[in-house]
């Protein structure tokens, strides 16, 4: 597998610029390291710089513990720095490496560049060899981007403790909304032995810090329930292996229905003693295989999955039984929120899909065990182009939350459309939830600085699979490097986590990257105008959601109406007239949301029922807002088409075509997204386009 596709951001491609092949040939081609943390770890970390500096450079690292010239790349924990820092007496730098030194967390790391005498070398100390192994790939970064490293002084720590990949992969070897081919991970019911492209995988990971995945479907089936038997954990465990090496814990999706399932008991009911004893002895068996198990990801009582409702029980005495079971080994049970009805009916204007997490969980506060974790969808309904924030961030004072995201593009193009989320995902952390007044963002909720919880984090769903590419669309790559880029520090930007991409992705010609940037930036908004009109989501044909279906969720009970009929669209969710979600919010966001004035345009159809003939803060009205974005759109899809198609002779061959061959479906399917979606709106309002364009 040595194809560009493949390798994705991992290219380590050849360093061109004369003088930089110099300066790094002379640091790489001797690595010194530290004798503290010898561990699987410290290995992977050792193993990735040569080959890196094998490709980019042509050449074989001497692995030392002295160095053997005047220039090299010192690699250790803390524990060999202050070794290192003493024998060397103090120098200029010294003092400030100690400064920085203290407090620096297992998983930070620190870079310095050091001249000392004859020597100059690079100094790389991590908080232990995960450290390590991350700052290993933020220098590979730097050399990728041909970075200068003279004066280099870097301290990196990252601001999520949990950094967590969701696959949803099942033993038949598909993937639950998956757009890029069969599992990695099985094949024909059973765990792969394949574990070639797993460890890639895992680097590909690591390289982006995440530190955590749960390697099956969340709706767990007949053979995934048994994975936590005896029958099945030594495969589970030989997985557990490959990302062990690269610093990532193994979490498993549990079936809540188990102890009936593979169990053989007759209940599953989370009081029961027997059931109680079950999940500790299996989870007992489990850590026997995989002392370091990271614990149970668990969809209960959600989409017809078992869960504690069956015994009229809440969902704190269901996870609390895991809990228990998982806390004598230092595991944790991450319990989603995703719970509502999805058998609505639509004449029942009272109960809203949007209300559900809140409604059920935030009564729940303060019952959880503490190593249970809430997993929360970032918006209330499910993933949509647009959704506001869920209002359930930093309600629950007392209980450790994380956020979950959607990597894979279940309603954003499947990978067929180009749609860069990370914008999408940073305005979501930045939201100013006001849980402690203004300055309370989201992001400061799940990483656990507002309310200090135990366990905190963010989730997401991956988009890979055994495509080539890895992700079917190969800019769609550009959303799980992203995705671990912007979790590690939401202070990083999308424009600049786009242009690293890009450069390590596509090499550092300026053209090149200029271009794949503006893609990615533009590809959003453009995927949002021709599908999503102010916040309208799920016009999309159900069950596959890839298509315009505008009225395919209209008639069926899945609780996500638009309400559009011949004098208006939109869901009144105000608390004066609609279902009250609005009020679920804290007081500054349930007042702006209320009210149709201050409700951003982005969101008014989320939040309010309105004429087409209402006035958008933009001066048009609703329906020509609708018609106006649809043209514009598809146009603009278009243009995309061209924009990389300068880019030809200047990006592989392999590469160029699957990209462009992705952009032309792109562009027809837009434009029938256009027609389909100003069709229907025209006949349903009466209303003529403005601008007297073909409707059809
Ligand atoms: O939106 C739904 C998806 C389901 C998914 C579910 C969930 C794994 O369409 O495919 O099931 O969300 O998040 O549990």
């Amino acid at each position: 597998m040595e194809s560009t596709l493949y390798k994705a951001w991992l290219q380590y491609s050849e360093v061109k610029n004369p003088a930089s092949r110099v300066t790094y040939t002379k640091l790489l081609g001797n690595v010194v390291v530290g004798v503290e943390a010898t561990d699987d770890v410290m290995d992977a970390a050792i193993e990735e710089l040569a080959l890196a500096s094998a490709t980019m450079l042509g050449l074989t690292s001497q692995v030392t513990t002295e160095p053997t010239g005047a220039s090299y790349v010192r690699i250790g924990t803390v524990t060999d720095a202050m070794d290192w820092l003493e024998l060397a007496g103090d120098h200029e730098s010294s003092a400030s490496i100690k400064q920085d030194l203290k407090g620096l967390s297992t998983e930070g790391f620190v870079l310095r560049q050091i001249v000392e005498k004859q020597d100059s070398y690079v100094l790389l100390i991590g908080g232990s060899s995960k450290g390590v192994l991350y700052g290993v790939f933020h220098l590979l970064r730097l050399i990728a981007k041909g970075v200068e490293l003279e004066g280099l002084e870097i301290r990196e720590e990252p601001t999520n403790q949990l950094r967590m990949i969701n696959q949803w992969d099942n033993a038949d070897g598909s993937i639950e909304r998956g757009y890029a081919g069969t599992s990695i991970f099985y094949h024909n019911g059973e765990i792969t032995e394949h574990l070639a492209r797993i460890k890639d995988y895992a680097r590909m990971l690591a390289s982006v810090g995440i530190n955590s995945i749960a390697i099956n479907n969340v709706n767990v089936h007949e053979v995934e329930t048994r994975f936590i038997t005896p029958e099945l954990l030594p495969d589970v465990a030989r997985v557990a292996g490959v990302f062990r090496e690269y610093g990532i814990s193994l979490f498993l999706s549990v079936n809540f229905a188990a102890p009936m399932q593979v169990g053989g008991l007759t209940t599953a009911d989370p009081l029961d003693e027997g059931v109680r004893l079950w999940w500790r002895n299996t989870t007992d068996t489990i850590y026997r295989s995989i002392p370091d198990f990271g614990g149970f990801l668990v969809k209960a009582d959600s989409e017809h999955r078992p869960g504690p409702f069956t015994y009229d029980r809440d969902h704190a005495d269901g996870a609390n039984v895991l809990a228990e079971a998982l806390e004598p080994h230092g595991g944790i049970v991450i319990w989603r929120c995703f719970v509502y009805n999805c058998m609505q009916d639509w004449r029942d204007r009272s109960t809203d899909r949007a209300r559900a997490a809140y409604d059920h969980f935030k009564p729940l506060d303060g019952k959880f065990k503490d190593n249970v974790l809430l997993q929360i969808k970032n918006g209330p309904m499910d993933f949509q182009v647009r959704e506001p924030a869920s209002p359930l961030f930093g309600t629950m004072k007392q209980t450790n939350q994380m956020l979950e995201f959607q990597i894979t593009q279940e309603y954003t193009g499947q990978q067929r459309h180009v749609c860069y989320l990370v914008p999408q995902w940073k305005e979501v952390l930045d939201f100013d939830t006001h849980a402690n007044g203004q300055g309370t963002e989201v992001k400061r909720v799940v990483d656990g600085s507002v309310f200090s919880m135990k366990y905190s984090g963010i989730a997401a769903v991956s988009n890979i699979g055994n495509d080539e590419n890895w992700t079917g669309h190969t800019l769609a790559q550009a959303n799980l490097y992203g995705y671990g880029r912007l979790i590690w520090n939401p202070e990083c930007s999308s424009e600049d986590i786009a242009e690293e991409w890009a450069r390590l992705t596509f090499g550092n010609d300026d053209q090149v990257v200029g271009i794949v940037c503006g893609i990615l930036m533009k590809s959003w908004p453009i995927y949002e105008s021709y599908t999503a009109p102010l916040s309208v989501g799920w016009m999309v044909t159900p069950h596959y959601h890839y298509g315009p279906d505008i009225d395919g969720y209209e008639y069926s009970r899945w609780g996500t109406y638009h309400f559009a009929d011949r004098d208006g669209i939109g869901v009144d969710r105000t608390l004066a007239t609609g279902t009250g979600y609005a009020a679920q919010y804290f007081p500054e966001n349930a007042a702006m949301y209320e009210s149709i004035e201050s409700c951003p345009d982005e969101l008014l159809l989320f939040f309010h029922h309105l004429p087409y003939s209402h006035q958008l803060d933009s001066g048009k009205t609703v329906i020509q807002h609708i018609y106006d974005t649809h043209f514009a759109g598809a146009e603009e899809a278009k243009q995309l088409q061209k924009a990389w198609s300068e880019l030809e002779g200047k990006v592989d061959a392999e590469r160029y075509t699957q990209v462009s061959e992705r952009l032309d479906e792109q562009a027809e399917h837009a434009h029938h997204w256009r027609d389909v979606i100003n069709t229907y709106f025209y006949r349903k309002s009466g209303v003529s386009d403005a601008a007297g364009r073909t409707i059809y």
